[in-house]
C-alpha cells in the first residue's frame, strides 16, 4: 500500500468522474475517448499528449518552491547519451544555417560559483526535428553535454532552431487540431544543468521576437525565458545566468 499512489490516483479519478457528469458524456463519447488513448499509446505519443497538457502545470508547482533559475517543460526530446562538447555541437554545415552562440555562468542561489557542473544543451536541426528522434539524425548531432569551467562560466557554438511543430500527422495534433488550437511551439534550447549536491534545473529559453513566442501550444513560456536580440560576430547571442539551488530536503505536501 502506497499512500501517496492512494492520494492522487483517487483525486485523478475523482476530477474525471465530475467531468464526465458535469458534460454528460456519452457512452459513444467515452468509447471514442477510449479509442483516441489507445491510438496514442499505439503511436509513442503518450509523453508527448501529457507534455502538451500537462507538464507545464508540474513545472509551475516546481517554480513556486525554487528558489532558482525558472524551470521549464523538459518535452520529449533529451538523451542522456549525448556526448561531451567542448567548444561547438555537431550540426550539419549547410550555408542557411544562423549562427547562435550560447554563452552564460552558473551561480548558487548565494552568488557563489559550484564545482563540477554540467549542462545538456539540446535543440531542433534548423527544419525543426530533434536528433536520435526524427529522421536518422545522429544522436549525437544538435546536443551535448557541457563542461563549466572553474570560474562559472561556459560558452558553446551551435545554429538557431527555429519554430517547432509538434508532430501533427498523429493523435495529439489531430486533438489540437479538433480543439481549434494549433501545434506549434516557438524556437527554444533546452537546457538541464546539474550539480553534485544541487537541484538539477531543467528549463528552455526562447528568442524575443520569434514566432510563437506569445502563444506557445504547450504554455511552456515564462518572460524571464526569453533572451533579448543579441548578435555578435554574425552570430545570436543566447546569454544566460543559470542559478541553482541545494538539494532541497523534499517537504513534498503528502510524504
Ligand atoms: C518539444 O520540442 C518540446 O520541447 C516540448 C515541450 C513538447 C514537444 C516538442
Ligand atoms: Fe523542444
Amino acid at each position: 500500500m502506497n499512500k501517496r499512489v492512494k492520494d492522487v490516483v483517487d483525486a485523478i479519478v475523482s476530477a474525471v468522474q465530475r467531468v464526465l457528469d458535469e458534460r454528460e458524456i456519452t457512452e459513444s463519447e467515452y468509447r471514442t475517448a477510449l479509442h483516441y488513448l489507445m491510438k496514442v499509446a499505439e503511436q509513442g505519443e503518450t509523453a508527448l499528449l501529457c507534455d502538451v497538457f500537462l507538464n507545464s502545470t508540474v513545472v509551475a508547482t516546481k517554480a513556486r518552491l525554487s528558489s532558482g533559475s525558472t524551470p521549464a517543460i523538459e518535452g520529449p526530446y533529451y538523451r542522456d547519451d549525448a556526448p561531451l562538447v567542448v567548444d561547438r555541437l555537431k550540426t550539419y554545415d549547410t550555408d542557411d544555417h544562423k549562427p547562435l552562440l550560447i554563452r552564460g555562468t552558473v551561480k548558487g542561489v548565494d552568488g557563489s560559483v559550484i564545482d563540477d557542473v554540467t549542462i545538456d544543451v539540446w535543440h531542433s536541426t534548423p527544419d525543426g526535428k530533434y536528433s536520435g528522434f526524427h529522421d536518422g539524425i545522429p544522436s549525437d548531432f544538435y546536443r551535448g553535454k557541457l563542461r563549466v569551467r572553474p570560474d562559472g562560466s561556459f560558452r558553446v557554438h551551435t545554429t538557431m532552431p527555429v519554430a517547432y511543430q509538434i508532430p501533427n500527422d498523429g493523435p495529439t495534433g489531430a486533438l489540437l487540431e479538433t480543439m481549434g488550437g494549433h501545434s506549434w511551439r516557438p524556437a527554444h534550447v533546452h537546457f538541464k544543468v546539474k550539480a553534485p549536491g544541487y537541484e538539477t534545473l531543467t528549463t528552455q529559453y526562447y528568442f524575443e521576437g520569434g514566432d510563437w513566442v506569445t502563444d506557445d501550444c504547450c504554455n511552456g513560456v515564462e518572460s524571464s525565458l526569453i533572451t533579448p536580440d543579441m548578435v555578435e560576430e554574425g552570430a545570436r547571442v543566447m546569454n544566460i545566468e543559470f542559478v541553482i539551488e541545494p538539494v532541497l530536503a523534499h517537504a513534498g505536501a503528502n510524504s
